[in-house]
């Protein structure tokens, strides 16, 4: 660590929600936790995050809430900056992109590129509203799902099916904003040729030995490379965003991907007006990005590749992404509201941020995706904070105050032992430990360096037993000289002990940094003990100095707290089901309430195979019939099924789909149905074909 400050951003979240928790495990908890490590070693180092107030997803929620963009990002920035002051995520700057530094900054970097000659324009043929008269944005366009007959898939996604799509391949393609039938127009963007700074980055990533990179970032880096680089527009058709600062561009914005990097940069300016260009431009700055997985290619590609262009800017020294975060053994869904809400976490545990920040650390999704659980929350928290970090603490101080009065005792080194020693060399090794870990991003480990020095503390209190000279001091079995000794005893272990405790707060202050506080408050020292140069010592709490009253650091949670939030959660996701319309009508009572319990016995005695819809025809005289040929793999059956009035024949044709196959043959209107297809029903009653997810040969068991 040579370098002369620090530039830490984070993710510029989009304004468009509020942050959950998979946000702040991601990239805000591990940024905060090394930039107060930095802080603390007195580092010359800068926070920089801000709101992403541009791009799609902000119209998008403007057109789902029925108000305007401006007033999404109005609502949006509030609640998000607020949910990270609470955290305790500890930005020196929070900005938003809709500033007019950042328009400035965002213009004048594009208008340099633009000028140099750094773009190439191209036409292209785009959807167009006419009634709106304006270019679509994929997401604005909806149509028929090629892939399952949706028939409102977006131009980019189908969320029936989960295809990814463009728009070329929607059937009968609309606009969202009119559901006027779209035409295509030519339209004029400007072009980030890419193609010609592979050799640059390749450089740069693969032959500069960024594979120290955390592998899942290298591994992207390289691969994008290797399969090679395409130009990329950085203009959009649309009157949300930075507009494109050039004659002719009317009704263009750059793109947002262009301009939320640039965010960094502006805030940066908003912050320190008289020096931000030595934290962007000085080479012995270390820029490092926390970011989330899918933001890898943005800040190892692209934004490089951009401040190339540019010239004059630094690249950053490493990009620490994480993995996702899911809950409950399913991905975040802010759509289906399958998520835990920090704004909602702070309402329901008031004070307890620290026990958040603990277990989001200690589970952190740094490798490989992982999963949140509220029963991890619980156990983490009472196994580990309570049972060892806080008990360690509370047993120190009410000892001190029971055994010495209140007050440091004196140490004796008459009397001191080789457990003395060791656990004092365990202080300095678990120093050590942790500012590696840090230094390379390895959260998880340094967490669980800090809890096994408690453990160990805890461990050292129980061989040492000071209750027990205590003891034989009041029972009147020692005589004076023993007497003297006992209580040198019992000194040189809570010395020892209080050394440690005011360790721990140190080392603990970059992750549960309100804990720290409470620690400092109870040990009555200043806040500047947490520097991180007092680190390993182990004369930090001064003899003959009293201390206040001590006072649980942390509080068991309750099975009945968790299971609030579980089904919070559940509840959530009903809700987000029911569409307004139908919520008038129905309540909660829309899911359909669970049969009786079965073996895993009675349902292998069910067969269920896959088979293709080879034709269907209606049945006369039964409206909601329809008669339908199933190719089974080994035999072709008669199935008669009552979606009729859901599905017309021609529509279904060539659909795969799952059969109760073993089921007992019924008449029906003269005709034999041998077996059953499987649907389920949509919030607004629709049915829908429950199929394979990928083409499987006929006749294949569903298990
Ligand atoms: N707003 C995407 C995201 O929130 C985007 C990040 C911008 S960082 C410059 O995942
Ligand atoms: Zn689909």
């Amino acid at each position: 660590m040579n370098s002369k400050r620090i530039l830490v951003t984070a993710a510029l979240p989009y304004a468009n929600g509020p942050v959950h928790i998979g946000h702040l495990a991601g990239c805000y908890l591990p940024a905060d936790i090394y930039v107060r490590y930095q802080r603390a070693q007195k580092r010359d180092v800068q926070f920089i995050c801000g709101s992403d107030e541009h791009g799609v997803p902000i119209t998008i929620r403007a057109m789902k809430e029925g108000i305007t963009p401006q007033q999404v990002v109005d609502k949006y920035h509030a609640i998000i900056k607020d949910s990270f002051a609470q955290m305790g995520i500890s930005f020196d700057i929070y900005s938003r992109t809709s500033s007019t530094t950042h328009h400035a900054t965002a213009q004048a970097f594009f208008k340099k590129l633009y000028d140099d000659g750094a773009f190439e324009t191209r036409e292209s043929e785009q959807y167009f509203d006419e009634e709106k008269q304006m270019f679509l944005a994929d997401r604005y366009i909806i149509g028929t799902c090629p892939v399952c007959s949706n028939p409102n898939a977006y131009g980019d996604q189908c969320e029936k099916c989960g295809s990814t799509l463009s728009p070329e391949q929607l059937i009968n393609p609309r606009s969202a904003l009119s559901n006027a039938p779209l035409v295509k127009r030519l339209t004029q963007h400007w072009y980030f040729p890419l193609n010609k700074y592979e050799d640059f980055l390749k450089e740069w990533i693969v032959e500069g030995k960024k594979d120290e990179w955390k592998p899942n970032v290298y591994g992207q880096c390289k691969s994008w490379l290797d399969s090679g680089l395409q130009p990329r527009a950085m203009t959009r058709d649309s009157n949300w965003g930075v507009p494109v600062p050039i004659d002719g561009a009317d009704g263009k914005v750059l793109y947002v991907w262009f301009d939320a990097p640039i965010g960094y940069i502006s805030a940066t300016k908003e912050l320190l007006p008289q020096s931000w260009e030595q934290y962007w431009k000085d080479p012995e700055t270390k820029l490092v990005h926390f970011i989330g997985k899918d933001n890898i290619v943005f800040h190892c590609i692209i934004f490089p590749a951009m401040l190339k262009a540019h010239g004059g800017f630094i690249l950053p020294d490493n990009v620490p992404a994480n993995e996702f975060l899911n809950i409950e053994g399913e991905k975040v869904s802010t759509s289906r509201n399958w998520a835990v809400w920090v704004n909602e976490y702070l309402t329901d545990f008031p004070e307890q941020q620290d026990i958040l920040r603990y277990v989001l650390c200690a589970n952190a999704p740094e490798t490989k995706d992982n999963d949140f659980t509220w029963k991890e929350f619980q156990t983490r928290n009472n196994s580990e904070l309570v049972d060892k970090f806080g008990n360690y603490v509370n047993r120190v101080m009410v000892l001190t105050h029971k055994l010495c009065g209140g007050k440091v005792p004196k140490w004796h080194p008459e009397v001191a032992t080789e457990q003395d020693r060791t656990l004092i060399n365990e202080i300095q090794l678990a120093k050590v430990k942790i500012e590696t870990a840090i230094e390379g991003y390895k959260f998880r480990d340094a967490l669980f360096e800090l809890i096994e020095l408690s453990r160990k503390g805890n461990v050292f209190l129980q061989e040492k037993a000071p209750w027990k000279e205590a003891s034989g001091i009041e029972k009147g079995t020692f005589n004076d000289d023993e007497k003297i000794i006992a209580q040198q005893r019992i000194d040189n272990c809570l010395f020892v002990a209080l050394q440690l405790t005011a360790n721990l707060a140190i080392l603990a202050n970059p992750f549960l940094p309100f804990t720290a506080k409470k620690i400092c408050s109870m040990l009555k020292v200043v806040e500047r003990m947490l520097d991180w140069e007092n680190a390993g010592k182990v004369d930090l709490l001064k003899i003959g100095y009293s201390m206040r009253a001590p006072e649980l650091l942390f509080r068991k949670i309750e099975d009945s707290e968790i299971e609030a939030q579980i089904l919070k959660l559940k509840a959530g996701l009903i809700a987000s089901t029911v569409t307004p319309a139908a919520e008038e009508e129905k309540d909660v009572n829309k899911i359909a309430t669970l049969k009786p319990e079965i073996t895993i016995d009675d349902f292998t005695k069910i067969d269920l195979r896959t088979g293709t819809i080879l034709h269907a025809e209606k049945v006369e005289k039964a409206d909601k019939l329809l008669k339908l040929e199933i190719d089974l793999g080994f035999e072709t059956r008669t199935i008669l099924s009552g979606i009729a009035l859901h599905f017309s024949p021609e529509e279904i044709i060539g659909k795969q789909v799952v059969v109760v196959a073993n089921l007992a043959p019924r008449k029906m209107r003269g005709i034999e149905s041998k077996g059953m297809i499987l649907m389920a029903e949509n919030e607004s009653g629709k049915l829908v074909f429950v199929s394979p997810q990928e083409a499987v040969n006929n006749g294949a068991e569903v298990k």
